[in-house]
Parts: C-alpha cells; structure tokens; sequence
C-alpha cells in the first residue's frame, strides 16, 4: 500500500531529578551536601533513510518516546544523559504539528538529520545550593520534562513534473507511454487511486520524473472526489502538464475544463497554481473534421498567459514527443534547487507560554503549586530559617500566588504542596 502520511506522538526525554544527599563520613556527624546532578533526557531526531519510500511503518507504532535521564545520586555521581531516539523516515517526509499544521521540518534538501525535539535537561542536585548561610540545602532541582508533540507526516512524492486534469482524460496512458510504470488505465472516473511515478525515457535526454495522480473534479481543493488528499503530491513539482479531454467524448467543454482545474488548483494553494503549466490537448484521434476548431480556440485563450497548447493523442502516439521535448526545455530554463518547506513552527517556542506558575487542587482541602519560578526561588531559600520561611509567604503573595489558592477557595489549615515540601494555609 501506498501510504502518504501518518499522525504520530513524538516524546523527548525527561531529565533525570537532582539529588538531595548528605556527605556521611566516619567522625563527621554532618557532611556537606553531595547530591549529584540528574542526566538529560534522549532528544527526537529524525533521519532520512534512502531505502525507504513509504509512512506504512507508522501505521503500526504511533508513539515515540525517547528515554529518560537518569536521577543523580548521592556522593556526587551524575545520572546518566540518555540515548536519543533516532525516527527514520523517506526522503521529502514533512513533519507538521498536529493543531496549527505548520510545518516544523521538511526533511528533504540538506535536510537530512534533525534534531525536532529536545531532551529536559536534568535538574541540579543539592551540592549546587549549598550557601555560606545555608549549608544544608534539602533541596534539589528535579529534571525537566520532555517535551511532548503530536505531528503530521507527510510524504511528498519529489516528481519534477505532475500530471493533472479530470477524471478520464488520459494521464496514466500518457505516462505509460513515456516511462516503463504501469499504472491501471480503464474508461471510467477515479481509475487511479494513488499517485503513480515514472522517468520520461522517451529518449535518455529527457529523464525526468512524472507523477500521475488521481482526476480533479470540482470541490477537490474542499476533499471531494479523491483530488485533495493528492494534491500535495504535485505540490513539489516545477511544471504541471494539464491534461484535457478535447474530444469532449463525456459531453464536457475542454475549456471549461480547464478554468475549472485551475480553480481548484488556485484554491488549494495559490502557489501551486502559479507553477509553470503546458496544456496536453489529448485525445485529438476521437476529434471529428468539424471538431478541430476547439484546438484553435484554447490556443487562443492560453496565448496571452504564456501557456503552450500541445495537440497529442495518448493512444496512438501523435504529438507526444514534442509535449515532452517541450517540458525538459522548460524544466532546464527553470533553477534546479530542489523546493523545501520553510519551517514555520518551533517546538522550543512552546517553553515560553508555560505559565512562571499552576495552582492546583488536589483533593478536598490540598492543592500544589508548581512552575519554574517557583522552583528557581526553592533553590536559593532555606525554608527552613524563619526568614527564608517569610521570604517564601512574601512571594507568594507578590506574585499573585496566595490571589489564586483563595480563588481556588483554599480555608485556613489547608495543605499545600510544593514539590514535595508541605505547608499548612494560615492567612
Ligand atoms: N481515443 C483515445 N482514448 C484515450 C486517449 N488517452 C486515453 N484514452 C482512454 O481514456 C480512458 C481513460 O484513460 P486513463 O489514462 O485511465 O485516464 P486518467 O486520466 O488516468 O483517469 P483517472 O485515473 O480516472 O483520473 C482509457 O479508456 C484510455 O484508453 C487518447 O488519446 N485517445
Ligand atoms: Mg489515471
């Protein structure tokens, strides 16, 4: 099966907790602080891998998870950092986040390994709190989470020209005619289901490479027919072939055809509809004498835009190899910089919008407080000194912290926990 993309959950490791431990010596009844250090947790990095070609792996595991540090441990021995996990992926796979569908990594172009997430780093253990006035520090900082994201894997089939145009109109018999690909070719709608991919090997000139994919119809740029979903295929592309049934053997105007593609195109994405484009005239075998006009006349419509008009017929041969001489010259006028999506979301932005604090309620008459802050003041306060204590209430109310649990409708004598420390609620 072809597969085009995949959702998936990609996890960076926690780091490892710092250590709160005390030196104990023979003769010394109290060592100083020798709490180590927490490791940091494995990053997610994905890695193009040239012998695949599709997402079907991600299908079958949606979650990657890198492991976590190790905690630090007394007598100063630092966790151990861990290993990054490695997510092997095909060539031009862009990695979207889920919600915004912003791009965060096309992994094509020198794009090739790419750390997307990074591990917490591990939090410092007590022997870093250690202070002339408080030299018993029972704190430590524990390590920070990973980094949690749901992304979007896309794959984009790198074809330098693609194949367009309604249902029927003749594409995978064109591209059976110039490559050695087979794709199912049958008189009726949405023959093609998935995207096919050849290289023009009319004459070893040409060598580029082709996407057929499934016939647009109206409303195809909103998902009907089968046309959105493959829409992205093309969206690398340089130049687009339109191909159009000018026999008007399905009671259809061709040029009314054609507006109409190019509606859908512009509505999908304005860029793609800018990309070069030849109009492949096809099916001129079934043209009767009195028919031939129809040829002249999108001729002349296209003539102002720039855009070749090639009368072919797929079946018999006819006009096929000026069409595609025509494509490579214009391929080669073009700059040959493979395109990569730009990134447009940043995983390590999201850091910042984590509130400096969360009040929460725990239970009936217990509620934690937690954030960054908080936990940086933990580390250079000694709790336990009846000022560091003060110093503590003081920034919990300047910092609109008391504001909170009182909203949260804490009472006198109520517990409060701060990482692992417990206090009682007097005002
Ligand atoms: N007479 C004639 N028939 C053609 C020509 N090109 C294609 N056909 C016929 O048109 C029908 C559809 O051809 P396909 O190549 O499957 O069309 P398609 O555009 O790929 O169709 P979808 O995959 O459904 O979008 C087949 O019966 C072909 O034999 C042509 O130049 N002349
Ligand atoms: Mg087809």
């Amino acid at each position: 099966m072809f597969t085009d993309y995949a959702k998936i959950i990609i996890k960076a490791g926690d780091g490892g907790n710092g250590c709160v431990s005390f030196r104990r010596e023979l003769y010394v009844p109290a060592g100083g602080p020798d709490g180590g250090d927490g490791g940091r947790g494995g990053d997610i990095i994905f890695e193009v891998d040239s012998g695949l070609n599709t997402l079907t792996d991600f299908r079958h595991i949606r979650k990657y998870i890198a492991k976590n540090g190790g905690n630090g441990k007394g007598r100063r021995c630092h966790g151990a950092d861990a290993k990054d996990l490695i997510v092997k992926v095909p060539k031009g796979t862009v990695i979207k986040e889920m919600k915004t569908g912003q791009v965060i990594r096309d992994m094509s172009g020198k794009y090739l390994r790419e750390t997307i997430l990074k591990g917490g780093r591990g939090g410092w253990g007590n022997m870093h709190y250690a202070t002339p006035t408080m030299q018993a520090p029972k704190y430590a900082q524990p390590g920070k989470s990973g980094q949690e994201l749901e992304v979007l894997l896309e794959l984009k089939v790198i074809a330098e020209v693609g194949l367009i145009g309604f249902p029927n109109v003749g594409k995978s018999t064109l591209l059976s005619r110039v490559s050695n690909a087979k794709p199912k070719i049958e008189n009726y709608h949405f023959t093609t289901l998935s995207p096919n991919l050849g290289v023009v090997d009319i004459d070893e000139h040409l060598g580029f490479t082709l996407a057929d994919i499934p016939g647009l119809i109206e409303g195809a740029a909103e998902g009907v027919g089968l046309g959105h979903e493959f829409l992205r295929h093309i969206e690398r592309t340089k130049v687009l072939i339109h191909v159009v049934d000018v026999s008007g053997s399905e009671g259809r105007d061709p040029l009314e055809d054609i507006d109409k593609i190019n509606r859908e195109l512009q509505q999908y994405s304005p860029k793609l509809s800018e990309k070069p484009q030849v109009i492949a005239a096809n099916k001129i075998d079934l043209l009767a004498k009195d028919q031939e006009g129809i040829l002249e006349k999108i001729k002349e419509k296209f003539a102002l835009g720039n855009v070749s008009v090639f009368p072919l017929s797929a079946v018999t041969g006819k006009g096929i190899r000026e069409l595609f001489y025509f494509v490579k010259r214009l391929l080669d006028g073009l700059d040959t910089e493979e395109m990569v999506f730009e990134q447009e979301y940043y995983p390590e932005n999201d850091e910042e919008k984590i509130l400096p604090y969360t009040v929460k309620r725990l239970g009936e008459r217990i509620f934690s407080v937690e954030g960054p802050r908080i936990e940086k003041m933990l580390g250079y306060t000694n709790l336990e000194s009846e000022k560091g204590f003060s110093f503590f209430q003081k920034f919990l109310k300047e910092n609109a912290i008391l504001e909170e649990l009182v909203k949260q409708g804490i009472q006198e004598g109520d517990t409060v926990k701060v990482y692992g420390l417990e206090f009682e609620y007097y005002e």
